[in-house]
């Protein structure tokens, strides 16, 4: 039997454009990082990761709340129960140097910590954990269209899981299975996103973004203790505030959102994306909303340096 060239093919060529990566300590070619087929992480999705964003400014390349996504990884790590091998400054430096040495002007950050290949058998006991931090090209997450035009949300087939199922503050690689089977279930059925519901149906968040709706003129985040800890919903919670929105978190049901003024998703790959569709009900007129379209353009602006009252939000590459 032939098996398909991609099958055949070099088991470590990728399509992702990394150039330097670090790993373990030490910057190396992307085709040079590489990990056993045996990797624990590989099997039981004992990982845990961090997406990041480095932006232009005018001082040159900057990482957007670099500080807040270095603990966010500890702080996931320590949730399954990962012996703690760096620190936050730590994590942060291998960031910068990476972004550095890959000599972009933007660029999406992945860095990754995760059970190696000392053992297999769910006990993950007697492997090392490793470290690597990649930087790619990573532009508008779900498409020109959907920023435009606003994104087409299906409610999910897939609930989100309870805390006592998996635990939902950790961003590890294991949870993330949950997000593939809606996002691939929302876009086999011509949707941009997934919006996922709770076991009692409140709304939970999307695949990887936040949630976010305006009605009468405050501003309502999404509130559930199942969601990730976004660190985009706190930053649009912080512009909101300063630009004198009223905000209250909330719980809120499917519907709820049906009949807001406006729904915008949040996340560090999807920025600040209107919502115009949910279930093929129009979110107000169907379009991107006013508001949503210029909390977008705020966040960009605080993310590239334009404002100073955010400038604290950016570690700067060249020092
Ligand atoms: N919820 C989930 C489930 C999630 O994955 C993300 C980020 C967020 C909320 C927003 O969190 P924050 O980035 O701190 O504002 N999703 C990441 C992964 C996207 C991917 O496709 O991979 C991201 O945006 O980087």
């Amino acid at each position: 039997m032939t098996l398909p060239l991609t099958q055949t093919g070099s088991q470590t060529s990728s399509g992702i454009d990394a150039g330097y990566i670090w790993f373990d300590g030490e910057l190396v070619p992307a085709a040079e990082a590489k990990v056993s087929v045996l990797t624990h992480a590989l099997h039981y999705g004992t990982s845990v990761f961090e997406g990041i964003r480095a932006y232009a400014t005018a001082r040159g390349p900057a990482v957007f709340r670099l500080k807040e996504h270095a603990e966010r990884l500890l702080d996931s790590a320590k949730i399954l129960g990962m012996p703690r091998t760096l620190s936050v400054d730590e994590v942060s430096e291998a960031v910068l140097a990476t972004v550095r040495k890959n000599g972009r002007d933007a660029c999406y950050i992945r860095p990754l910590m995760w059970y190696g290949s000392d053992s297999l058998g769910v006990n993950p006991g007697k492997n090392r954990v490793h470290f690597m931090v990649a930087t790619m090209p990573w532009g508008v997450y779900l498409g020109e269209d959907a920023v435009r035009e606003g994104a087409k949300l299906v409610t999910s087939s897939w609930r989100r899981s309870p805390g006592d199922v998996l635990p939902t503050k950790a961003k590890a690689g294991g949870n993330y299975v949950n997000s593939v089977l809606a996002n691939q279930e929302a876009k086999d059925g011509g949707f941009d996103e997934a919006l996922l519901l709770d076991k009692e149906g409140y709304v939970a968040e999307g695949s990887g973004e936040n949630i976010f709706f305006l009605k009468g003129g405050t501003l309502y985040p999404i509130a559930h203790s199942i969601n990730l800890r976004g660190i985009t919903r706190d930053s649009v919670v912080q512009i909101a505030t300063w630009m004198g929105t009223p905000v209250e978190p909330t719980m809120a049901t499917r519907d709820e959102l049906y009949i807001a003024d406006e729904v915008f998703m949040v996340g560090t790959a999807a920025e600040v994306t209107p919502v115009s569709f949910i279930d093929r009900r129009p979110i107000g007129s169907g379009e991107a909303g006013a508001f949503s379209l210029k909390m977008r353009e705020v966040y960009l602006d605080a993310a590239s340096g334009k404002v100073p009252e955010f400038e604290h939000w950016l570690s700067y590459i060249n020092r």
